[in-house]
């Protein structure tokens, strides 16, 4: 359920619970914490000694903001349990979940840069939804994401997102007892639409996204832990995108070099293949090890099969879609008109064709792989991806590998992410769908 929020309503509604998108525990809205403004307040038992203090206020001013123990106004609130700061809103705005799942350089991190940066456009223009950031010094470095590729001033020169690592500034650091807990950042935005049925209403959601290390996935006994809880995040998701990267695997990689010349390929320069992060991971083992997390945090049988959205989405388009010629790669948008108005929509027809050929050319390749995941999920969907529609360049003079912002075309960015909003209960209202194309005599003219 979305958050409603009217103008008249100057008191605000809470949630009870509470979901800390930190730790994922949830807690009654009375038991949050204040984090101190002043200065001299430095020093919390969970989080060390430069932190601000975290406290439970006894005192508030007169809008409502709780005075810290020098007499100063505070702004940020925090979870009392792992006492790191909660986003903007998180009082009143439920909190929903997708996971991001899949092996070392399949391509999550540029599926995050592109589509967000897509998303934050077509939602606003096309379906009248705001896709803000919910704190942007959450997330910065999603916005250090986008500014590499898309923002870029130098638009000749050569960049790239850089590997995503399993510490450092992605996640946080938390004392618990005698032990420390490492958290994953989570990315959160608040998706916003105005009510059809009264405009004076808003509908709201926190989407929280992840950006986890490709290791954390692999089938390895130390890669999620209850000290590292990585990816437990896949407990709570209402959608699981999980990011299939056919160059990864050696029969599509023996095809592929047929028609493209892309350094992940193995082929061309051998200094180019800086461009290819060697991974070969076994993705249906990574698969399964998601599946088998998903059992576990979700206490499933062996035997139930999961109901809730599971997206494959197979990146890299740019270097097979040779494969699938019958794909239209046009966006999959159209529009309807009701009342005289027009309103755009999502077409699924479009999507489950592309979907058929999708999973055509990877159960003829990989059918092992589409085995495991039609025998674990019962609405499965493959989406056709490319965060950059183009290959990698190696320049020899800079000894440098990446992409120039001026030659990117991504392909299909935002409909993977489109497509889950449509599929997650907590969205369902916020793009309107429709099964198939507009007839043209109802198009309307321009
Ligand atoms: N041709 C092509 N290459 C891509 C595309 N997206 C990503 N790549 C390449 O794939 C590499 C890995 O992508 P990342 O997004 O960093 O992969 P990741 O899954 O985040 O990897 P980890 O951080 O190691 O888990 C990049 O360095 C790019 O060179 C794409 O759409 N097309
Ligand atoms: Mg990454």
């Amino acid at each position: 359920m979305s958050a409603v929020i009217t103008p008249a309503s100057k008191r605000r509604s809470l949630l009870n619970p509470v979901v800390c998108p930190r730790c994922w525990t949830q807690f009654p809205p009375e038991d949050v914490l204040w984090i101190s403004e002043s200065q001299e307040l430095l020093g919390d038992y969970k989080l060390g000694e430069t932190e601000p203090t975290r406290f439970l206020p006894t005192e508030f001013n007169a809008s409502g903001f709780a005075l810290d123990l020098k007499g100063f106004p505070c702004r940020h609130l925090a979870c009392p349990h792992c006492h790191l700061r909660l986003p903007t809103g998180a009082l009143e705005t439920p909190s929903s979940f997708m996971s991001i799942v899949g092996a070392p350089a399949s391509g999550k991190s540029y599926f995050l840069a592109s589509s967000i940066w897509t998303l934050r456009k077509t939602l606003s223009t096309n379906f009248s939804v705001s896709f803000q950031d919910a704190d942007p010094e959450m997330n910065a470095p999603i916005q250090r994401y986008e500014s590499v590729h898309f923002l870029n001033e130098n638009q000749n020169k050569i960049t790239q997102i850089d590997k995503t690592e399993v510490e450092g500034n992605l996640y946080n650091l938390v004392r618990h007892g005698d032990e420390n807990v490492v958290y994953p950042r989570p990315f959160v935005f608040t998706v916003t639409k105005r009510s059809s049925r009264d405009p004076k209403t808003f509908h709201a959601e926190n989407l929280n996204l992840y950006d986890n290390a490709g290791e954390s996935w692999l089938p390895a006994l130390n890669a999620d832990s209850a000290l590292y809880p990585a990816t437990r995040h896949i407990a709570k998701s209402s959608c699981i995108l999980f990011i299939y990267d056919p160059t990864q695997d050696v029969r599509f990689r023996s095809v592929c070099r047929e028609f493209s010349d892309d350094p992940q390929l193995g082929v061309g320069d051998a200094d180019a293949l800086g461009a290819r992060r060697v991974t070969d991971s076994r993705q249906e083992l990574v698969l399964g090890e998601m599946i088998k997390r998903v059992r576990h945090f979700r206490q499933m049988s062996n035997t139930q099969r999961y109901e809730l959205p599971l997206i494959i989405v197979v990146s890299k388009f740019d270097i097979w879609r040779r494969l699938t010629p019958e794909i239209d790669t046009d966006l999959p948008i159209d529009y309807r008109e009701s009342n005289g108005r027009r309103h755009d929509v999502l077409r699924l027809d479009k999507i489950k064709a592309a979907s058929e050929a999708v999973r055509k050319v990877l159960a003829e390749r990989t059918p092992e792989f589409t085995r495991a995941v039609e025998q674990f999920a019962s609405n499965a969907v493959y989406i056709p991806f490319s965060a950059t529609g183009v290959s990698p360049v190696f320049d020899p003079q800079t000894r440098q590998t990446g992409f120039r912002a001026s030659q990117l075309k991504p392909i299909w960015a935002e409909v993977p992410m489109l497509y889950a909003l449509t599929q997650a209960t907590q969205y369902r209202c916020f793009i309107p769908v429709h099964p198939k194309a507009t007839p043209s005599a109802a198009r309307p003219r321009f």
